[in-house]
């Protein structure tokens, strides 16, 4: 009986179910990639969140393929038994020949190949070059030669067209991986890549137009209470103010009721990840905050692994004096129950002159004067091993962003990916997000960008560029994305300067919103989650095996080329309650009210309207244009 597959996007308002029946039995699908249970980047979350769907449409016929390390086997593989004995005697077979082997059945299935990266790419080369009967699909997640290209000074994508491709790579001293990345577009039946501007990109660097975009989704987890996740921003957001207050101490003279927190993260990649704009726009921010009087601080989290030696003394120590005021505070405080206890048992209100002793005032004080310190809270949590030439402190020197009382903005640059056991900020990323208000990632050069679609799932508005995958694909399904807290900068048709002035200025009319505000905002920005669900964005990995099969096994399958623009012209609407003309609007983002209430117990008025979260998510459902859909 031939199995059936079934992608469930009824979650999507507007689109319909898309169902396929197609003929699974006999078909096996190995994914191949260095970053199999093997976290080093994006591409590790891409097959990681993709599991499921995958795992789901083709049972115990999908195999994922990737290297052999301790570590990952111990923490994130279960060994089991080959489930079928044609599985069982290949991979004898290759382990009594070292691994030489990979498609050997005597049933003669029909194999899906699907690699990622040039790494993996050497696997499907061998693969067409031994003639084997594979279905062969090649993803690049970025052109090598871009990557490296994009680092340094040059104008990328106005001479795109133009580069010398042999002599670049050469020049870089990557030729032999660059020809290995071409040779893999090249042999493979069907080439993807995660975006449209990497699609442009690989057909220029490696002079094959890829088949199908393949956009990167998430595995997006619903919580059963509604608004579940603004309560995740809160709690989270005390962990993170708690770590500020042992970073700040002795300069904690800022309110933390009006502090926001910013950050970028990701792989330290100073100028392709955005992270030069980032610094600037932060030091024109702080001017501004400073020149118009603002009562708001914005401490700027830099979360970029370099290499290190280790936290700073200094850093450890706030944390400690922070424990130490915690300390102190309840051991007088239980001192001072205990007191109150006694006199009420014996039925007398409490004197409160004596409530207190000399001994407590000595421990407050002593308590209070370990939080005397002469230098600034440090810029940067670790000690860094190249701390004179490392990019973003010579930055902050050169900007002068020190972390001093008139500074408006603080920085911290912590330069170790974020654990939930580490002795100093002791949350994981997910938590450290979600408490975080505003992710920014300004990235030159990214062909998707994880970051700002995994804030977008939690409910938290995020800056990205119309460079990077994520952002283009946002602005092309959302009308109004910046009311959804989808801040878009442009780098693609304005000066570096030109960028940093806009950047600066979302970044000025987020410090301006109240709190209100702030919370109607994660409430629209986490109705986009299910634009970035697997279940949705699974189908384009569906269509390039579709394309696959039927390229290498054309008597069997058949492709219905309509299927990889399914989605085109889907689109959300500007929110419901947002006035429909730009004028109207000072930013498109929730505003101006000043009090500072919250707008999940009932209907509230915005600008004079009435806002109601719910209400709102279901007009903009019935407004959604759906696509025509292709039959
Ligand atoms: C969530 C919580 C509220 C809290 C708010 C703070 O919405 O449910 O109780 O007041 O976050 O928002 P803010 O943007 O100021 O961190
Ligand atoms: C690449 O990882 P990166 O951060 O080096 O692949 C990711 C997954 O497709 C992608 O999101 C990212 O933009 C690329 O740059």
């Amino acid at each position: 009986m031939p199995l059936s597959r079934t992608l469930s996007v009824s979650s999507l308002p507007g689109l319909e179910e898309w169902e396929d029946e197609f003929d699974l039995e006999n078909t096996v699908l190995f994914e191949v990639a260095w970053e199999v249970a093997n976290k080093v980047g994006g591409i590790y979350t891409v097959l990681q969140t993709k599991a499921k769907v995958t795992g789901d449409e083709w049972g115990d016929n999908y195999y994922l393929v990737g290297p052999y390390t301790e570590q990952g086997v111990r923490t994130q593989v279960e060994l089991l038994e080959p489930p079928t004995p044609a599985l069982k005697r290949t991979l004898d077979s290759m382990n009594s020949k070292g691994c030489k082997f990979l498609a050997q059945s005597e049933e003669k299935p029909h194999v899906v190949a699907h690699f990622h990266e040039w790494l993996a790419g050497v696997g499907l080369c061998l693969c067409r070059a031994r003639r084997l009967p594979v279905a062969t699909i090649f993803t690049t997640h970025a052109t090598l030669l871009g990557r490296y290209l994009c680092a340094g000074a040059v104008d990328f994508y106005n001479n795109l067209e133009n580069f010398n491709v042999d002599k670049e790579a050469g020049e870089r001293q990557i030729y032999h991986r660059y020809c290995m990345e071409r040779a893999a577009a090249h042999c493979a039946h069907v080439f993807t890549t995660v975006s449209q501007i990497t699609a442009i990109e690989a057909q220029h660097l490696l002079k094959r137009k890829p088949d199908i975009v393949t956009p990167n989704g998430l595995n997006v987890k619903k919580f059963s209470a509604m608004h579940e996740f603004q309560n995740l921003h809160a709690q989270s957001k005390a962990r993170i103010q708690e770590f500020v207050r042992g970073h700040f101490y002795g300069h904690l003279d800022f309110n933390l009721d009006k502090t926001l927190y910013f950050f970028i993260a990701g792989r330290y990649e100073f100028s392709n990840k955005g992270a030069d704009v980032f610094l600037e726009a932060l030091a024109r921010l702080n001017y501004l905050l400073r020149v118009n009087g603002s009562e708001q601080t914005v401490v700027a989290f830099f979360i970029m692994p370099a290499r290190t030696n280790n936290f700073n003394v200094e850093t450890l120590k706030g944390q400690a004096v922070r424990k130490q005021l915690w300390d102190t505070a309840n051991t007088v405080k239980e001192k001072f129950g205990r007191k109150l206890y006694e006199s009420l048992l014996v039925g007398s209100l409490p004197d409160m002159n004596k409530m207190l002793d000399k001994e407590d005032f000595t421990m407050m004080k002593r308590a209070i004067f370990a939080t005397q310190r002469q230098s600034f809270p440090p810029v940067c949590t670790h000690n860094m091993l190249d701390d004179s030439s490392d990019p973003i402190l010579t930055t902050i020197r050169r900007i002068g962003l020190f972390n001093s009382s008139a500074d408006r903005v603080k920085v911290i640059f912590h330069p170790e990916f974020l654990s939930s056991t580490s002795p100093l900020l002791p949350v994981d990323y997910e938590e450290f997000v979600r408490g975080c208000h505003l992710g920014v990632f300004p990235s030159y050069y990214e062909p998707w960008g994880y970051t700002p679609a995994e804030c977008t799932v939690m409910g938290i508005p995020s800056i990205s560029t119309n460079l990077s995958g994520f952002g283009c694909f946002m602005e092309e399904h959302i009308a109004d994305p910046s009311a959804y807290g989808i801040y878009i900068l442009d780098r693609r048709f304005r000066s570096l300067d030109d960028s940093c002035s806009q950047l600066t200025s979302f970044l000025y009319s987020f410090c301006q919103q109240s709190r209100r505000q702030r919370i109607i905002q994660r409430n629209r920005t986490e109705r986009l989650s299910d634009l970035l669900d697997w279940k949705y964005l699974g189908r384009y990995y569906m269509s390039a095996r579709h394309m696959a099969l039927a390229k290498a096994f054309p008597d069997h399958f058949t492709y219905e080329p309509h299927e990889a623009d399914a989605a085109q012209g889907y689109r959300y609407p500007r929110p419901a309650s947002v006035p429909p003309s730009p004028s109207l609007s000072r930013h498109s983002s929730p505003h101006q009210s000043e009090d500072e209430e919250e707008p999940r117990e009932g209907p509230l008025e915005e600008d004079g309207e009435r806002y109601d979260e719910d209400e709102e998510a279901a007009k903009d459902r019935r407004n959604i244009r759906a696509p025509e859909w292709p039959r």
